[in-house]
């Protein structure tokens, strides 16, 4: 039987299906077919925000240490749904299950964070420069939160801003990716079912990008959207940056990365061709976190790319169910566009990783592939070696199973590559010396800086964002993200029975500052 995916306003499912029904397939057996989503459109984001805006007032006056039972409750339900969370993942976009595990687990992580945070939510009490006035701060909500998400970690990254955002006394309107709709909807259940959110609270929208980016416009023209939180590309992220600009709002926007990784002389190379093995190539490259380009110091190059290459031939590749390093393309989508960037590909480069590139096929085969290369949308892992700083490749992002690698000769010129392509999500440094460490982590413009560590494998209670191309400088996650979802309210209790006018009636010492001290 088919499972049909719906949208969800005010508790209920939406049932028609204006934007039309489209199938979700899973992209490692594509005669697998997932689900049909009936897709929503611009009306049904309204009508969505519509209802999160008449729900919101009656959430937020839920004290906050109960709404922070209700991510208890969510945390521990979506804990008791791991495997089979996880199983649907990997079904729906195709990550490695022991990813996908990884992912549910970051899930409960963030839960687990933020139920001491609705026991919290600090203000603060401020002493005044009056007598007999006190001056205090609250954390406010911002009311009704829209959220659009990527679907390359379909229910992890919608968490960070789900459960912050709740927790603050926000009510939701969640667009998940399109391709990851069924991870989506199975989100959406346990949330309202574990956290028993008031109908209104949490609501959910199937509707492809156009129709989403008409429903946020005619929401923020109409007064019913106060924040937007959107993972997804650069493009799309500036275009969303300046929509809520035009109305004064300042987005959460998480984006693209062109992450990188210096390796420096005194590196452990073994450690260092490990970790861009799973950088590059985890989740074939579809990461905000993925490695972009390897900038490897000249007198270790030929050493680290003899291990790295060795290890990307020998990574078992195929069915995500199988232990594989990588499995397929999140969608077919990507794997158009990687085609493309396949095409940046020039003759200066010496291609390495597989004995041939582009889609794996019974005529494009990879040795070891694990499971029928024809059933999904597999891409050979492509090392390309002989980057230059003014090559495509070295420049953009290029989200699937490629690497770039690129040399340097001191230290400034590693850091200035580091930080040429403009994003600034996350960076790897491999060495042992600890003055390289500092270095690195002051001169490079990354959200995050990992020292002998893969580029990706954020913590949920750590700032996540990115600088440049990769975001606005909004951070998710641990304590950082609550500035996203509330807003600070300074207040001023005047009991001195008079009008003390601030700057005016202040009182001051009096002091000699014509004293200079003896000769
Ligand atoms: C993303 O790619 O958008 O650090 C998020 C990581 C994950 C999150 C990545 N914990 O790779």
């Amino acid at each position: 039987m088919t499972r049909t995916i719906n949208s969800y306003v005010n508790g209920a499912p939406v049932g028609a299906a204006p934007g039309g029904t489209v199938e979700n397939r899973n992209p490692a057996n594509l005669d697998d077919l997932v689900g049909t989503v009936a897709m929503g459109d611009a009306n049904t984001f309204v009508d969505a925000a519509r209802a999160a805006k008449a729900a919101q007032p009656g959430w937020a006056d839920v004290p906050a240490p109960i709404r922070g039972r209700a991510i208890a409750h969510i945390g521990r339900l979506v804990e008791a749904n791991t495997e089979a969370l996880a199983r649907l993942v990997t079904r729906e976009i195709g990550k490695p299950y022991a990813e996908a595990l990884g992912e549910v687990r970051e899930i409960v992580d963030t839960c687990d964070f933020f139920v001491g945070e609705g026991r919290r939510l600090y203000g603060q009490t401020v002493p005044s420069e009056m007598p007999d006035k006190a001056l205090f701060t609250f954390r406010n909500p911002v009311g009704v939160v829209a959220t659009i998400t990527a679907g390359n970690f379909p229910v992890a990254v919608p968490a960070w801003y789900l459960v912050p955002a709740l927790l603050c006394g926000n009510a939701v309107v969640w667009k998940p990716a399109d391709y990851s709709p069924a991870c989506g909807e199975a989100l959406y259940e346990l949330f309202v079912r574990g956290g028993g959110l008031p109908e209104g609270v949490l609501n959910l929208v199937m509707a492809d990008g156009e129709q989403t980016f008409a429903g946020l416009e005619q929401s923020l023209e109409a007064g019913l959207v106060d924040k937007v939180g959107f993972t997804g590309s650069s493009a799309v992220g500036s275009k969303i940056g300046e929509l809520t600009g035009r109305h004064l709002q300042s987005a959460c926007l998480e984006l693209g990365g062109k992450n990188p990784m210096v390796i420096t002389p005194s590196a452990d190379l073994d450690l260092a061709a490990e970790a861009a093995l799973f950088s590059g190539f985890g989740t074939a490259g579809q990461r905000c976190t993925s490695l972009g380009t390897v900038i490897v110091h000249e007198s270790v190059h030929e050493d680290f790319l003899a291990r790295f290459d060795k290890l990307t031939q020998q990574a078992p590749v195929g069915d995500p169910t199988q232990g594989v390093v990588f499995g397929p393309m999140l969608d077919e989508k990507f794997a158009e566009r990687f085609e493309d960037y396949l095409g940046w590909i020039q003759p200066h480069h010496t291609v390495l990783g597989s004995s041939a590139t582009g889609r794996i096929t019974a005529t494009n085969p990879r040795e070891g592939f694990v499971g029928d290369p024809e059933a999904g949308v597999f891409y050979h892992p492509t090392i390309v070696d002989g980057v230059r700083e003014d090559d495509e490749i070295f420049r953009n992002e290029t989200f699937g199973p490629m690497v770039g690698v690129t040399t340097y000769r001191d230290f400034d010129e590693a850091l200035r590559l580091a930080n040429l392509p403009g994003y600034g999500l996350s960076s790897s440094i491999y060495t042992t010396d600890a003055n390289d460490a500092f270095r690195f982590r002051r001169g490079i413009s990354a959200g995050m800086v990992s020292v002998n560590n893969s580029t990706s494998g954020a913590e949920a209670h750590l700032p996540f964002g990115g600088n440049g191309k990769s975001g606005n400088g909004s951070r998710q996650s641990g304590m950082w993200v609550l500035d996203q979802f509330t807003r600070w309210q300074a207040m001023n209790w005047d009991y001195s029975g008079r009008l003390q006018k601030a700057q005016m009636d202040v009182a001051d010492l009096t002091a000699d500052e014509s004293y200079r001290l003896p000769e």
